[in-house]
């Protein structure tokens, strides 16, 4: 057994075995349940959510409220429906959501902040996807005769396509003083707030004290097989509560995913700094190979880089991955996306280097 951790510690050999056939590393969503967390669910106690009655998933709501000193907290299927309910919250038909360019809550939710809320984004691009205050208020609308008022502001932490990258907590400060001062709100996409955690240390409800909404998965580095939370005063919540139920979120003896969500909550966050050490030591590697730019500094546990110089497409250069036992995918044209998780040991990433290393120097000797 390499560490407590890892997944031999955390699986049985035949349940390894079955799930580890390929070096899965397209997110960190593709965990599957811990031992522990398989257990916690085959026995726990549950009740009807939509009536409030289910104690495992209650527990899991008070629990996150409390680590995120928030006044309550929602269980929902997903990030997605977390980010919806959040934007809804806060906003009205015929407004505008600031966000970055890169964003989640702008590229990969199928425009549900549109389609829900009724609201259009003003994405803001920033190089390494983390917005400023400075940058923000300039994009600020007051009310006019042609433009959509600004509604909600948006950040996301930590910055998923921009390779993990984690908000100084000074710059949310700023970012929501600023925005509380003109009276508007501001909601955390905090999908993977825990790894931000763990980069800078600190609690994390030091991260999120001043956002007016917060939603984290317990789904990705966490290692929860399903479900998200969205955080934030009692009154957001309830109203949350309905909306989650429009959505058709209201999910009845829900406690069976909460009592895996309970786990992840409570023993996965002291296990991420293993990940972004396993990130930094793939993307050391990387920037060494011929063809391949790893363009950022690697902070948490996702590393964005640029296989240009390879010659080959991202569809290309993934097909030859996955000939070898590697899954990985391209974000865009000429960039490529890892994504280190529970699920993977460092030895799983020296033979994932020994795969990358034989395609990308395969690609520069033939282009
Ligand atoms: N991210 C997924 C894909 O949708 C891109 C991934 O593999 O990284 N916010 C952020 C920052 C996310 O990265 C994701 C999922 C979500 C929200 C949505 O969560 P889910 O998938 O649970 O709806």
């Amino acid at each position: 057994m390499r560490g407590r951790y890892t997944p031999r510690g955390l699986k049985s050999p035949e349940l390894l075995k079955r799930e580890r056939q390929l070096i899965d590393l397209r997110s960190d969503t593709v965990t599957k349940p811990t031992l522990a967390m398989r257990r916690a669910m085959a026995e726990a106690e549950v009740g009807d959510d939509v009536y409030g009655e289910d104690p495992t998933l209650n527990r899991l709501e008070q629990r996150a409220a409390a680590i995120f000193a928030k006044e309550a907290g929602l269980f929902v299927p997903t990030g997605t429906m977390g980010n919806t309910i959040g934007v809804k919250v806060h906003t009205r038909h015929g407004q505008e959501v600031i966000c970055e360019a890169r964003s989640h809550v702008f590229n990969y939710e199928l425009a549900m902040m549109a389609w829900f809320s009724g609201c259009v984004p003003r994405p803001i691009p920033a190089p390494d996807g983390i917005l400023t205050w400075d940058q923000v208020r300039r994009e600020i609308r007051p009310l006019g005769p042609h433009w959509a008022p600004t509604g909600l502001i948006e950040i996301e932490n930590t910055h998923n396509m921009a390779g993990g990258s984690v908000y100084p907590i000074e710059v949310i400060e700023e970012i929501c003083e600023g925005a509380h001062e003109l009276g508007l709100k501001v909601h955390m996409d905090g999908a993977r707030v825990f790894n931000a955690a763990t980069f800078l240390g600190r609690p994390v409800h030091q991260i999120t004290d001043q956002a007016d909404t917060v939603m984290f998965c317990l789904s990705k580095g966490l290692g929860a097989p399903v479900g998200s939370l969205l955080v934030g005063t009692a009154e957001a919540i309830a109203q949350g509560r309905l909306y989650r139920k429009r959505l058709g979120g209201g999910m009845r003896q829900a406690g069976v995913l909460a009592a895996a969500g309970l786990i992840a909550l409570e023993e996965m966050p002291r296990r991420l700094s293993e990940d972004h050490a396993n990130a930094r030591f793939l993307a050391e590697a990387l920037s060494q190979m011929a063809g391949i730019r790893v363009p950022h500094e690697v902070q948490t546990n996702i590393v964005v880089f640029d296989i240009g110089g390879t010659g080959l497409t991202t569809r290309e250069f993934s097909a030859r991955l996955k000939s070898r036992g590697v899954l990985m995918n391209g974000v865009n044209a000429t960039q490529m996306r890892l994504v280190t998780h529970c699920d993977v040991a460092r030895e799983d990433c020296e033979q994932a280097l020994t795969a990358l290393a034989e395609v990308a120097v395969g690609a520069t000797v033939n282009a």
